[in-house]
């Protein structure tokens, strides 16, 4: 058992029920209780985001450093991201979380050549797969970190430089490779440069060519490496480019279908990523669900009154539970799951404070969960949105969804039948029903 970093903490945080005032304890979240079909554990494949809790730092655009963490204190950078790795294993145990994401370069140093970051990257793996075989511990997602290193200043899979955009595709291939050697069960593509600051320099059209022939690349070295993980793209809107090519999910969804990628992958939503892009989370939930494409969740709010991606705990009731009414109704996320994207305020110094935020944000999904569950065990809202849509299930409404009938035809049944009585959408008593059930 691990239990260098955090001695102030148990070795299990536990789940204690509603009634408990323990701050370590989980008043929701009873990762063996079965909800409908399954655990609340496989129900929400929790997963601990390896660069906000263990590589943050507190910093800001404004100020240095906040957070003085033991495992950082190391001289060598090796020795440094063994120490970060063994705390964010004994966090993982500690928790309870089954699940962990990483970039390629918050596991391990970057070295003074790419050649020197591969080593760097192949000696962490290995500690990371020591670690994981004692804890049993997995790797939900890993990704490519292309957009700290400043060669990637103008993009990376859209740099106008090919040699640059060669540095982001050979990354890759290390990167898929760092997740296939842990067993991931995903592999994100997030555009972290990938958009424009001004249309005076950039032609949009060779920018989204060289993306699609990036991530056809890494598709055909999944096939040929056998990483069996699924491939997911995380959209979002801006930031730090003025416009990021993966604007929100409908145009994730047009760009892979433009370029023949769209059996390839599904997509990663992030809540504060939907906000950004002036959407609700539920929203871009909904519109990848529909189009059978929500692979994964980061979990995490933006601010209302803050336009920027603040990247906080998720807590809000109503946003957890109409998230989870989506993934149930899907009948879960496969082997994506929920990933807290999240970090811990500049204020919050204390490495215990981690445990706090991420205990909320296992609860605020739990009860999202249970509540979300009982809303479809009752059937309230799934029986009034079928009323609602009844009249295409006979009539002319199958007649023009089965194709039946033209304008033609349509034309002279309006003239037979008159003019349409019009149906109350009954929002607020849906309302009020919804906030009937978030108790
Ligand atoms: C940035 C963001 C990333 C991706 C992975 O806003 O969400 O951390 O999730 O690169
Ligand atoms: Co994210």
């Amino acid at each position: 058992m691990l239990n260098n970093y955090f001695p102030q903490v148990p070795d299990r945080i536990t789940f204690e029920g509603k009634d408990s005032k323990n701050p370590l304890a989980f008043k929701y979240y009873d990762k063996n209780r079965r909800v409908g079909n399954k655990t609340m554990a496989e129900h929400l494949r929790f997963s601990v985001a390896y660069w906000h809790s263990f590589m943050g730092t507190g910093a800001d655009l404004f100020g240095a450093p906040s957070f003085k963490r033991t495992w950082h204190s190391f001289k060598s950078p090796l020795d440094r991201a063994k120490a970060t790795m063994e705390a964010a294993f004994e966090f993982f145990q500690k928790l309870g979380v089954e699940y962990y994401c990483f970039h390629d370069r918050d596991i391990a140093p970057e070295g003074e050549t790419f050649a020197e970051s591969c080593k760097n990257l192949e000696r962490l793996v290995d500690h990371a797969k020591t670690l994981q075989a004692e804890t049993g511990v997995k790797v939900l997602w890993g990704t490519a970190n292309l957009f700290s290193n400043p060669i990637y200043a103008q993009g990376a899979a859209t740099n106008p430089n090919a040699h640059v955009m060669a540095y982001a595709a050979a990354q890759v291939k290390h990167a898929i490779d760092a997740t296939h050697e842990l067993g991931g069960e995903n592999y994100v593509f997030w555009g972290g440069r990938e958009g424009y600051e001004t249309l005076l320099n950039t032609d949009m059209k060779q920018e989204q060519e060289q993306l699609a022939r990036f991530l056809h690349m890494a598709v055909e070295y999944k096939r040929t490496s056998g990483f069996t993980g699924q491939f997911l793209l995380e959209p979002k809107p801006a930031e730090p480019t003025k416009h990021q090519y993966d604007f929100d999910a409908s145009t994730a969804l047009y760009f892979l279908k433009q370029y023949d990628l769209i059996d390839h992958f599904k997509l990663n939503i992030e809540a504060n990523h939907a906000t950004l892009a002036g959407h609700s989370f539920e929203h871009e939930l909904a519109v990848a669900s529909a189009a059978g494409k929500l692979g994964s969740v980061d979990a995490n709010r933006g601010d209302t009154l803050l336009g920027w991606d603040t990247d906080q705990f998720p807590t809000d009731l109503y946003s957890t539970t109409m998230a989870m009414l989506i993934i149930l109704r899907q009948n879960g996320l496969g082997s994506g799951g929920l990933n807290f994207d999240a970090k811990l305020r500049r204020s919050s110094v204390d490495p215990l404070d981690l445990f706090y935020a991420h205990i909320g944000g296992m609860d605020a999904f739990a009860r999202g969960l249970l509540i979300a569950q009982k809303i479809l065990d009752d059937r309230v809202l799934a029986d009034f949105v079928a009323e609602r849509y009844a009249s295409y299930r006979s009539g002319i409404g199958r007649d023009i969804m089965s194709g039946a009938v033209g304008l033609n035809e349509i034309e002279q049944w309006l003239l037979q039948n008159g003019e349409p009585i019009p149906q109350s959408g009954r929002q607020e008593m849906l309302e009020n029903l919804l906030n009937s059930y978030i108790q």
